[in-house]
């Protein structure tokens, strides 16, 4: 039996303009600087469009967009913010597989996930915050908690739209305008999200996108009438963000890398947890920061669960994007691509062993296939770096405690997961595990109604649920 559905039809992406400027003011404007920037395919290499390089004039421009947006924003009943944010939920709903393919092109990954767990989960995050947006008195801050003013968001390419919902959705339901940047591999489904703005007819200069690389981030996080930054990326630019905001006033939130464990106990269900483990790193082509990159898996059941792995692994479907069976997507960009051959590399010289199934892989496009190394030590940088590709590394442990130990043997401290059955256990390990989002039986969900973030060098503090409000507000 085989089930082969039409793959999904490019077109579905809609219109594509050849080249973009910047949304600010609630109109789409050229930018004041010359450079242009392009956004390919990852699974094809093809030129999908130009954009602009926002120079400091343009993030200048969109600052003051925003802050002359801000106090009538601000001034608005929340249940008029909230309708705003319930009609862009909506138009988010209508438009949703134009929004998926889209992302599937720019981005190289599954539609299987941009139609399944992206775009559900861009909507659900504008439904849960607009319902937030006149119950802010209740959000346990104090009986007035004030919006912040601008906010400067500066976002990653692995979850374009969802990043993008999660900084913008809490910040406009607490009455906070933004200027938001998005990465430079993946600026398409911001730009598209800006035509959702004006179709959902929001004030001008609440919502601004201003395009770029690194350097327009850096003129936007160190903008002076900027009040808050978030900022979600690597831990070395969250770093030097947080360096060049000493000494000012800007409230900041950082979301940063990641090196899960993700623990299999020997009274585990076997297959449940090599779903798990296949899905804790294989998901979204490994490009997650809460990625379960480190398998840890008790001694006793190690031949077992990796010979399950690998059979597994052998079934999964690496290639085009649009292909509705496939689970393994493109991999971003070429230097991520670079990033992830180097790690590999090092792990094997490190003496490391190296498996991946047989796969066929696409000529042109970005590609690099699920691969699991065993014989790994704590030592190895396989086992302690983000490799934030398709990448996992396995250890082995005996009891309880040294699960514990070797899973918080790490700068990071995003995620963790847990298999077993026992109850006791899971509560006992997940008190004792140093991440801010510990899974059971589970991994990869996610739920705006949950607070999520990370200790350690994965960041400071936590976006959705009621938690997320306080990044954006003065208690
Ligand atoms: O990240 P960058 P990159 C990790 C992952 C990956 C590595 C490098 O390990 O391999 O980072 O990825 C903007 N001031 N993560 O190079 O550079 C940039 O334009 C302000 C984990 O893509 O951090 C983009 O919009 N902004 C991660 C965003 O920061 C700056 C997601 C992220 O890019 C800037 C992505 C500067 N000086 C990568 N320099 C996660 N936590 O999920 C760059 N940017």
């Amino acid at each position: 039996f085989s089930y082969a559905p039409a793959p999904e039809s490019p077109a579905a992406a809609g219109d594509i303009a050849s080249s973009y400027g910047h949304f600010i003011g609630g109109e789409f404007t050229e930018s004041a600087g010359k450079e242009a920037l392009k956004t390919v395919n990852p699974a094809t290499e093809q030129v999908l469009a130009e954009f602009a390089q926002g120079t400091e004039e343009d993030v200048d421009r969109a600052v003051k967009a925003a802050r002359d947006a801000f106090p009538g924003w601000a001034a608005l009943p929340g249940s008029e913010r909230a309708k705003y944010l319930f009609r862009i939920a909506r138009i988010i709903q209508e438009r949703s597989r134009e929004l998926a393919v889209l992302e599937s092109i720019d981005n190289g990954k599954p539609i299987r996930e941009t139609r399944d767990v992206d775009l559900p989960l861009v909507a659900a995050h504008f439904f849960y915050y607009a319902g937030w947006a006149d119950k802010l008195e209740y959000a346990g801050f104090g009986p007035s908690p004030r919006p912040l003013g601008v906010a400067a968001q500066v976002i990653p390419w692995n979850f374009p739209l969802l990043m993008l919902a999660w900084k913008i959705a809490p910040a406009l339901a607490t009455g906070n305008t933004v200027v938001l940047k998005p990465a430079e591999t993946t600026p398409l489904t911001a730009l598209r999200f800006a035509e959702i703005v004006r179709q959902a007819g929001l004030p001008k200069g609440v919502v601004n996108i201003v395009t770029g690389d690194g350097r327009t981030g850096a003129a936007l996080t160190a903008h002076p009438d900027v009040a808050k930054v978030a900022f979600t990326g690597s831990t070395e630019v969250g770093r030097s963000i947080a360096r060049s905001l000493a000494g000012s006033r800007k409230k900041l939130s950082l979301e940063l890398g990641g090196k899960a464990a993700n623990i299999v106990f020997d009274d585990a269900p076997i297959d449940q947890a090599v779903e798990g483990i296949v899905n804790g790193i294989f998901f979204n082509q490994g490009h997650v920061c809460c990625a379960g990159s480190r398998l840890l898996v008790q001694e006793s059941v190690q031949d077992e669960v990796l010979d399950a792995l690998k059979r597994r692994m052998a079934t999964l479907r690496v290639g085009d994007p649009l292909d509705k069976n496939t689970d393994v997507g493109a991999i971003n960009s070429a230097a991520q691509l670079a990033r992830i051959r180097e790690l590999s590399d090092i792990g094997e010289a490190e003496g490391a062993e190296r498996w991946s199934p047989a796969c066929e892989l696409p000529s042109s496009g970005y590609w690099f296939a699920p691969t699991v190394f065993t014989g790994v030590s704590q030592a190895h940088r396989i086992a302690r770096e983000e490799v934030f590709g398709p990448v996992l590394s396995v250890l082995t442990f005996r009891t309880p405690a040294e699960a514990v130990e070797k899973a918080n043997n790490t700068p990071y401290g995003l995620s963790a997961g847990i298999w077993t059955e026992k109850g006791s256990r899971i509560l006992w390990m997940a008190s004792r595990l140093r991440a801010g989002v510990v899974w059971s039986n589970t991994f990869n969900k996610f739920d705006p109604t949950s607070p999520f973030g990370g200790y350690k060098e994965s960041g400071y503090g936590r976006e959705g649920g009621r938690h997320g409000l306080e990044a954006y507000l003065d208690v």
